[in-house]
C-alpha cells in the first residue's frame, strides 16, 4: 500500500494507568475506523470497542479529517484502558491492518511540514514537556505563544541598524561628528547586549549550545593549551613557556564518553599576562557563555584562580555549578589546595596523568548536560549570537573592520535564530530529540 498510514504510539506505559493514547495519520486512515464497530469517519468524538485477543476493548476515538488535523492529513486518536500489554495489542491489531510504527518526532515534524506549527513552536512543546522548573516553563509558554520570536525580531532589527551605523563608521573616522557618533552607538549596542542577555537568560543552566562548549580558562601559563591539545588528541593550540601565548579563542571538536563539544581554548587572564589583559575581557565573556568551565590552576597559581573565578560569579552566579577545578602540571610538587571547593581533578599534560578520569568527568557533565531538557533552536542561535556580539566589544583596541564584521555575524546568528525552517539535516537532529508518538 503507497499510503500505509503511520501510527504513533504516545507514551507506551510501562505500567498500567487510566487511559493511553495511540494515533494514526494518513489518507487510508477513513478505512481503520471499521475496526472499532460501527463508526462513521467524520469530524466527532465517538466512543467504540475493538477486538483484542483479551476480548472486545472499550475505546474513544477521536476523528480528524484532512486538512483540518494537526499533521493536515486524516488523523485517528484511539483513547484505550492505559494497560501496556492492551496498548502492544491495540498496535498490533493496527499493524495488521496495514499501519507503520512512526519515528521520534514524526507527528510533530508533519504538523511543521504542513505548515500547522512553526519550527520555533514544535521545539517549544518539547522543551515545555522537558522542562524541569518553572522558569523554563514559562521561556517555552512563550516560545509557544510567538511571543518569543516577536521580541528576537525587535533585537534583530535593532541590531541591523547598528550593524549598518558600525560599516558607515569606517567612513567617518575623521569626522569632527565621529565621537558623539562613537559615544551613542557605543551606548545602542551596550543597551542592546543587555536585552539580549536577557532574553537569552544565561542564568539558567539549560544547554546554551547545539553542540555544548568546554572551555579551559584561567592565568597565563597554567598549561591551558597544552591541556587542550592533550584533550583532543592533537596538537592545534599553541605551548610555550612565555606567557600569554594564547590570544584569540581556539577551539577543536573532542568527544568524551561517546559525548560530542567543542572544546576552547582561552587566552590567560590576571598577573603575568604580557598583553597586558587586553585579551581578558574576550576571555572572560567566552568563559561565562560556557556550559562546562575548566578552572586550570597551575601550582603557586591558586589564589590568582580562586580571585578570577569569584569576580566572575559576580555576572553569574550559578557559574559554580558549571566549574570544575584542575590542578595542572600534577608532575610538579607542591600542589595547591582547591581554595573554592570546587568539585577538582589533578591532571599533568606532560605525563598523562588524570587524563582519562577528567575524559570520564567530563563525559558525564555532557551527559547530565543533555538530560537536563532541551533548549530551543531559536534561543541556541540567540545565544551565540549574544556571544559574538560580546566578543566584538570586549577588546576596544580591537580594528573597527573586525568589530564590525563580528557585529554582523552576530547579525547572521539572530537571522538564523528567526528562520522558520531549517536545512534538513538539522531538522533530523531536533526531531530525533522527540519521543515516539509526538
Ligand atoms: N611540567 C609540566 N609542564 C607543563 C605541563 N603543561 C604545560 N606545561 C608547560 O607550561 C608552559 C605553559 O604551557 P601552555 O600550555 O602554553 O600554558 P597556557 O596556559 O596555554 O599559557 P598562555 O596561553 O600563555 O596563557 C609550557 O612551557 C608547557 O610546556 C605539565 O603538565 N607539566
Ligand atoms: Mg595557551
Amino acid at each position: 500500500m503507497t499510503s500505509r498510514p503511520t501510527m504513533f504510539a504516545l507514551a507506551t506505559p510501562p505500567l498500567a494507568c487510566p487511559a493511553a493514547m495511540l494515533r494514526v495519520s494518513g489518507p487510508d486512515v477513513p478505512a481503520l475506523v471499521r475496526l472499532f464497530g460501527d463508526v462513521v469517519w467524520q469530524r466527532n468524538c465517538v466512543r467504540g470497542t475493538i477486538a483484542l485477543p483479551v476480548g472486545q476493548v472499550p475505546c474513544v476515538l477521536w476523528m480528524m479529517p484532512a486538512p483540518q488535523s494537526l499533521t493536515g492529513e486524516n488523523t485517528l486518536e484511539v483513547m484505550v484502558p492505559g494497560h501496556p500489554e492492551l496498548l502492544r495489542d491495540l498496535e498490533q491489531r493496527l499493524r495488521q491492518a496495514g499501519c507503520r510504527d512512526a519515528e521520534p518526532g514524526r507527528f510533530t515534524r508533519m504538523a511543521v511540514e504542513a505548515g500547522k506549527l512553526s519550527l520555533a513552536q514544535a521545539e517549544a512543546t518539547l522543551a515545555l514537556v522537558t522542562s524541569t522548573d518553572e522558569v523554563s516553563r514559562r521561556r517555552a509558554l512563550a516560545d509557544l505563544s510567538g511571543e518569543s520570536a516577536r521580541r528576537l525580531r525587535e533585537l534583530a532589527g535593532r541590531l541591523r541598524s547598528v550593524s549598518a551605523r558600525y560599516e558607515m563608521s569606517f567612513d567617518f573616522s575623521e569626522d569632527e561628528h565621529a565621537t558623539a557618533q562613537e559615544d551613542s552607538l557605543a551606548s545602542d549596542v551596550s543597551a542592546l547586549l543587555s536585552d539580549l542577555r536577557e532574553f537569552v537568560g544565561r542564568e539558567q543552566n539549560q544547554p546554551r549550545h547545539e553542540v555544548p562548549v568546554v572551555a579551559l580558562f584561567g592565568p597565563p601559563n597554567a598549561g591551558k593549551s597544552s591541556l587542550f591539545n592533550a584533550l583532543a588528541g592533537k596538537q592545534r593550540a599553541l605551548v610555550s613557556e612565555t606567557p600569554g601565548t594564547t590570544r584569540d579563542p581556539v577551539e577543536t571538536g573532542a568527544v568524551f564518553e561517546g559525548r560530542a563539544c567543542t572544546l576552547l581554548d582561552l587566552s590567560g587572564v590576571g598577573a603575568g599576562d604580557a598583553d597586558h589583559g587586553r585579551f581578558a575581557p574576550q576571555a572572560r565573556q567566552r568563559a561565562l557563555a560556557a556550559d562546562v568551565l575548566l578552572l586550570l590552576c597551575a601550582p603557586g597559581q591558586a589564589d590568582d584562580c580562586a580571585r578570577e573565578f569569584v569576580s566572575l560569579t559576580g555576572q553569574d552566579a550559578a557559574l559554580r555549578s558549571r566549574a570544575l577545578w584542575v590542578q595542572t602540571m600534577s608532575d610538579l610538587t607542591p600542589q595547591d589546595a582547591n581554595p573554592l571547593g570546587l568539585p577538582q581533578h589533578a591532571v599533568s599534560a606532560a605525563s598523562a596523568h588524570g587524563l582519562s578520569a577528567l575524559r570520564e568527568q567530563l563525559g558525564a557533565r555532557l551527559g547530565e548536560l543533555a538530560d537536563r531538557g532541551s533548549t530551543s533552536r531559536l534561543r541556541l542561535k540567540a545565544n551565540a549570537a549574544l556571544t559574538q556580539l560580546d566578543a566584538a566589544v570586549a577588546d576596544p583596541q580591537a580594528p573597527p573592520e573586525a568589530v564590525a564584521a563580528d557585529v554582523r555575524r552576530a547579525l547572521t546568528l539572530l537571522d538564523e535564530a528567526l528562520l522558520s525552517d531549517a536545512p534538513g539535516d538539522v531538522l533530523e537532529l531536533i526531531f530525533a530529540r522527540f519521543c515516539i508518538g509526538k
